[in-house]
């Protein structure tokens, strides 16, 4: 079966009767699957207690929630009402670590402090584990501080000073709703997959993997776009960005765009893909929401040499000293050395150098 059965995070529903007349209605269209919607939603709000389900037709079906801990009922023979079962919400959005699963307790530890030293450091294991949990956090206190090996007066004695605590959070430890990172899906890609060198040819396709990592619970929204790089969208490559939808339980989408074999001759250029607005109670892991595709240089970038319409016939004579013009076609991408030799009937008696070369730089 795909995704959760939201359901499970509720007592068992209580038939036939609604939640009193100060419910909040949820809106809900009965082609998507409304029971797991309002379960969902339910979910979702912090203080939604409880939510009625009422099925009047196929076509009509209502839900509706409220924030009383104290669920008041009322006999209605077409409504469910689920009542949020707080064990396991608070198991799934717990904000506190719990410890032996989430770090190593230390009821206590102690730090030597070297004579003549201002720096002493604890050191705490933070565990992984494989449930879906929000930010978690614990405290670390400075219990007591004592001078080893040493007699003073009791008004040199060291003491605790403020702040004695510290409060640590472990961050990425997966969330209920989901992470999500972006990378390019090819073998040669490096960075951990956020970049990638390409060549411009027919055909040339670029795969990108949208990854929902911690939890996947409901639905959730995640929008990618071009956000910038020398090359231009619409005629370098394809895309632009979309907002993809992730139903409960969807942990993987893939996008797919070209790079236009265009005619110019061009440089290398980049492009920049970055994941925006995650919406639905997910996220975006900072680091890997962005990746960058360099497409080569490519279409003679480094120019086309060849003697100038004005060189190409010339008429002299001897004794002259002849210029002879050699043109670069543009974008001309780095320092070019062009070999020259004269062939002919007699060249060796008629010229002093038959061959050379001359050195073109970077056009600008
Ligand atoms: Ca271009
Ligand atoms: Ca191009
Ligand atoms: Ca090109």
């Amino acid at each position: 079966m795909k995704g959760h059965d939201l359901l499970l995070y509720y007592d068992p529903p209580i038939r036939d009767f609604s939640l009193s007349a100060t419910a909040r209605l949820i809106s809900v269209k009965p082609s998507q699957d409304p029971l797991s919607t309002c379960a969902e939603i339910c979910l979702k709000e912090k203080y939604c207690m409880a939510f009625s389900f009422t099925n009047i037709s196929t076509n009509s079906v209502s839900c509706a929630w409220m924030n009383d801990s104290t669920v008041d009922l009322k006999p209605d023979h077409q409504t469910i009402t689920y009542i949020k079962n707080t064990t396991s919400v608070m198991l799934l959005l717990s904000s506190q670590a719990i410890p032996g699963a989430d770090y190593i307790p230390v009821t206590s530890q102690t730090a030597i402090m070297a004579d003549g030293s201002a720096e002493a450091n604890f050191s705490v294991s933070i565990l992984t584990d494989s449930l879906a949990e929000m930010d978690e956090s614990f405290n670390i206190h400075i219990l007591r501080v004592s001078l080893v090996n040493m007699t003073v007066e009791d008004e040199n004695l060291p003491t605790v000073g403020y702040p004695d605590f510290a409060l640590v959070t472990i961050s990425l430890n997966g969330d209920a709703f989901g992470v999500f990172i972006l990378y390019i899906l090819n073998p040669e890609a490096t960075q951990d997959g956020q970049y990638l060198e390409v060549t411009e040819k027919p055909e040339q396709t670029v795969l990108l993997v949208i990854e929902r990592t911690g939890g996947s619970l409901g639905k959730v929204t995640v929008e990618w776009k071009y956000v910038g790089g020398s090359a231009s969208p619409n005629l370098d490559f394809s895309v632009t960005g979309e907002k993809l939808v992730f139903a409960d339980g969807d942990v993987k989408k893939t996008i797919r765009f070209t790079i236009t074999d265009d005619k110019e001759a061009e440089g290398n250029e980049t492009l920049i893909i970055s994941l925006v607005n995650a919406e639905g109670g997910s996220r975006i892991r900072p680091g890997s929401d962005s990746v960058t595709i360099l497409i080569l240089a490519n279409d003679f970038a480094a120019g086309v040499v060849g003697f100038s319409n004005t060189s190409r016939s010339v008429t002299t004579r001897r004794g002259d000293k002849l210029t002879l013009h050699v043109d670069r076609t543009p974008p001309g991408i780095g320092s070019v050395t062009v070999y020259w030799r004269i062939t002919g009937a007699s060249v060796s008696l008629t010229f002093t150098d038959a061959s050379g070369q001359l050195f073109l730089p970077e056009v600008n």
